[in-house]
């Protein structure tokens, strides 16, 4: 069935089988189940296989800069807060290349949503490691494997104080669904990592393998517990899934703006600025 965010007409330029599908589909169909309008949703990404993402969503969309689709993301919704602002891309764009930037967001605690597709792999220059790649993954470059600590984006949200942090595995659509709407509910920084097989160029992380190397965290875990949602986010094997850990608080654009209204609405007082000018 056909629905709003759905783009039409368009050549979707991933590899058959390639989990950024089911990506697509859970983020055009929460949009929807959301009853979102097309012209409040804007996605901004920025270079790889995931961040083609909103080429494919019909919606309002930034295509920016590898790594740079956070501080994009942080001034559309400073210019306008009504809209609803995603920032899409890869464990490459986001925790690599953007990495200094996620640190960032997430000090500022911007309302936005944080969506990263993490295959383990730089998959659009053909099988790097990434910063999330294992310990062992071999690929071109790397080709006597990985000697490096990878990357663990859940713990390092957690330890940042992050108000929203979530693991699933697109593998996994039901809790991904779930997870993804209550990141769109969170009023703050929501940071939904979604653990994603790249069928060409990582052997090692499949869907079989996510699933035997996964597990959801279950009812017992109190995600209101930070200290708790920090030690599950250490374990690594299986790697929990679902939400961390949650708590509103103020965000950036609450604590800074005078006003909700949109930049563009708001007209200039030159005499009050020439005022201020004089007085300096
Ligand atoms: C400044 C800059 N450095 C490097 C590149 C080359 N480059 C393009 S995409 C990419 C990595 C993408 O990996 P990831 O974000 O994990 O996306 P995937 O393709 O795996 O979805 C790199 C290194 C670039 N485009 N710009
Ligand atoms: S290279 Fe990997 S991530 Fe890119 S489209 Fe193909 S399967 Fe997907
Ligand atoms: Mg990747």
């Amino acid at each position: 069935m056909s629905h709003p965010f759905e783009r039409e007409n368009v050549d979707i330029a991933w590899c058959p089988g390639c989990g950024n599908f089911g990506i697509l589909k859970l983020v055009r169909e929460v949009l929807d189940e959301l009853a979102l309008e097309q012209r409040n949703v804007v996605i901004v990404s920025g270079i790889g296989q995931a961040a083609k993402n909103p080429y494919y969503v019909d919606a309002n969309m930034f295509g920016g800069l590898h790594g740079r689709a956070l501080p994009v993301a942080t001034a559309v919704k400073a210019a306008n807060p009504a809209l609803t602002v995603v920032a899409e891309g890869g464990d490459g764009d986001m925790y690599g290349e953007g990495g200094n930037h996620f640190l960032h967001a997430v000090r500022r605690n911007v309302d936005l949503v944080h969506i990263v597709h993490n295959n383990m792999v730089y998959g659009l220059t053909k099988g790097q490691a990434s910063p999330t790649s294992l310990r062992g993954f071999r690929s071109p470059v790397q080709v006597g494997g990985v000697v490096n600590e990878p990357l663990n984006p859940v713990a390092l949200a957690l330890a940042l104080n992050a108000g929203f942090v979530a693991r699933v595995n697109i593998g996994g659509a039901k809790l991904a669904r779930e997870v993804l709407k209550a990141a769109f509910l969170h009023r703050g920084y929501a940071l939904v990592d979604i653990l994603q097989p790249c069928v060409t160029f990582n052997p090692l992380n499949t869907y079989a393998w996510f699933k035997e190397h996964s597990r959801e965290l279950g009812t017992e875990h109190d995600a209101t517990d930070r200290e708790a949602a920090l030690r599950r986010a250490l374990e690594t094997e299986p790697m929990p899934l679902g939400i961390f850990y949650r708590e509103e608080r103020p965000t950036f654009g609450e604590q800074v703006r005078r006003s909700t209204a949109p930049l563009h609405t708001l007209r200039h007082d030159l005499k009050r600025l020439q005022e201020r000018f004089d007085a300096y």
